[in-house]
C-alpha cells in the first residue's frame, strides 16, 4: 500500500464526496485502481491483476503459524458443504447452493467511529498488508459440532492497530453485507440483518483473532464468509462473522445478531465453556464432522492458555 505524504492534495480532497464515490466506483469496474483511504485522505496505486481476488484463486501463504493445532483437518469438501450462513438459507446445504454467484468483488471494508484515522479498505489492500499465515484452527459451532479448518489470514490486530482507536475505544463492532437480491432466503431465516457480531477490544487485540481472506491454500469459497470474515476460534461460531464490510470502534458493547434474538441463549462473550449448558442442550460435547463418537469439548476449545487471562475474575456462568 502506498501512503499519501502529508500536504499532498489529492482528488479525494478537492472533490465531494458522492463525486468521488462514484469516480472510484467507475474506475473501480475499470479495473484502473486499488483505493485505501488513510485519515479520509484517498491513495491509490495500480491494480495489478495478479492480486484481483476471485473464488478460488491461490494465496501466496508464507508463515505457518504456530497457534495451529496439530489435529487433522476436515476436507474442502466437508468446509464447504456444512455451512452457517443465514443469509443464504438456514439449512446447512443451502449457502453451498445459493452463495455461488454472490458478488464478492469489488468490494470494500470501512473502518469507523471512535478512530483518529477512519478508512476504508479494498481486498487487494487487506492482502497486501501483512503476510499471510495459515492458521489450523478448531472451530466449535454453538450446536454441538466441530471442524478442523486451515485457515488463511493473519491477526485482526495487525488490521486495527492501523486506526489509532481513541481512548474512549472499548468495543470492536463488525457488520456483514446484506443484499437481498442476492440473499433472497435471508428474508426467511428468522434473524435480522445485516448480521452483527462484537468483541471487547482486548479479545479483538488478541493474536488469535484472525482476519480470514482464505482456507486450503485459496480465497475464501463464498460459503465461508468471503471475501474476508473472522474467526475467533475460542468463541462458538456465530461470533465468527463472515463476509464483513464495516468494523466500528465504539464506547460500549455492542448489539450482536444471535443474542439479540435470544438474550438468555446466547451471551455477548460466548466463550466455548463445556461447564455452561445451553438452556436447551449440553455444551459438555461436540461431534467433529466426520466422526461417530462424539469428544469432550474443552475450555476455550482449547485455547485456555491464549485466553483465560482476558477473563480473570469474571464469572462465566453471568457473562456466557
Ligand atoms: N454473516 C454471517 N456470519 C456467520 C453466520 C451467519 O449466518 N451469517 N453464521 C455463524 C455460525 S453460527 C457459524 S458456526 C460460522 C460457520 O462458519 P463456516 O460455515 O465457515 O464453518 O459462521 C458464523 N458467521
Ligand atoms: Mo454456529
Amino acid at each position: 500500500m502506498v501512503i499519501r505524504k502529508d500536504g499532498e492534495l489529492t482528488y479525494a480532497d478537492v472533490t465531494p464526496k458522492q463525486v468521488y464515490f462514484n469516480r472510484r466506483q467507475i474506475l473501480r469496474a475499470l479495473g484502473i485502481v486499488g483505493a485505501a483511504t488513510i485519515g479520509g485522505k484517498m491513495v491509490s496505486h495500480l491494480a495489478s491483476p495478479a492480486t484481483a481476488v476471485h473464488a478460488g484463486a491461490k494465496l501466496n501463504v508464507t508463515v505457518k503459524s504456530p497457534f495451529s493445532t496439530t489435529e487433522k483437518p476436515n476436507t474442502f469438501d466437508d468446509i464447504t458443504h456444512y455451512n452457517n450462513f443465514y443469509e443464504f438459507g438456514t439449512d446447512k446445504s443451502d449457502p453451498a447452493k445459493y452463495a455461488k454467484n454472490f458478488r464478492t468483488s469489488p468490494w470494500t471494508v470501512s473502518v469507523e467511529g471512535e478512530v483518529k484515522k477512519p478508512a476504508q479498505y479494498s481486498i487487494d489492500d487487506i492482502l497486501k498488508l501483512a503476510p499471510l499465515e495459515e492458521r489450523i484452527y478448531r472451530h466449535r459451532c454453538v450446536e454441538g459440532w466441530s471442524i478442523v479448518v486451515p485457515w488463511i489470514g493473519y491477526s485482526l490486530s495487525t488490521l486495527l492497530r492501523l486506526f489509532e482507536p481513541t481512548e474512549k475505544a472499548k468495543f470492536v463492532a463488525f457488520q456483514s453485507l446484506y443484499d437481498p437480491l442476492q440473499m433472497p432466503l435471508g428474508g426467511h431465516a428468522g434473524i435480522d440483518f445485516p448480521y452483527v457480531e462484537g468483541l471487547r477490544l482486548d479479545e479483538a487485540m488478541n493474536p488469535l483473532t484472525l482476519l480470514c481472506v482464505g482456507m486450503y491454500g485459496e480465497s475464501l469459497p463464498n460459503q465461508d464468509g468471503a471475501p474476508v470474515r473472522l474467526v475467533i476460534p475460542w468463541k462458538y461460531g456465530f461470533k465468527s462473522i463472515k463476509s464483513i464490510v464495516k468494523i466500528r470502534f465504539v464506547k460500549s458493547q455492542p448489539p450482536t445478531t444471535w443474542s439479540r434474538y435470544a438474550p438468555t441463549e446466547y451471551g455477548f462473550y460466548s466463550n466455548v465453556n463445556p461447564n455452561v449448558d445451553h438452556p436447551r442442550w449440553s455444551q459438555a460435547t461436540e461431534r467433529r464432522l466426520g466422526e461417530i463418537l462424539r469428544r469432550k469439548t474443552l475450555m476455550f476449545n482449547g485455547y485456555s492458555d491464549q485466553v483465560a487471562s482476558l477473563y480473570a475474575g469474571m464469572d462465566l456462568k453471568k457473562y456466557y
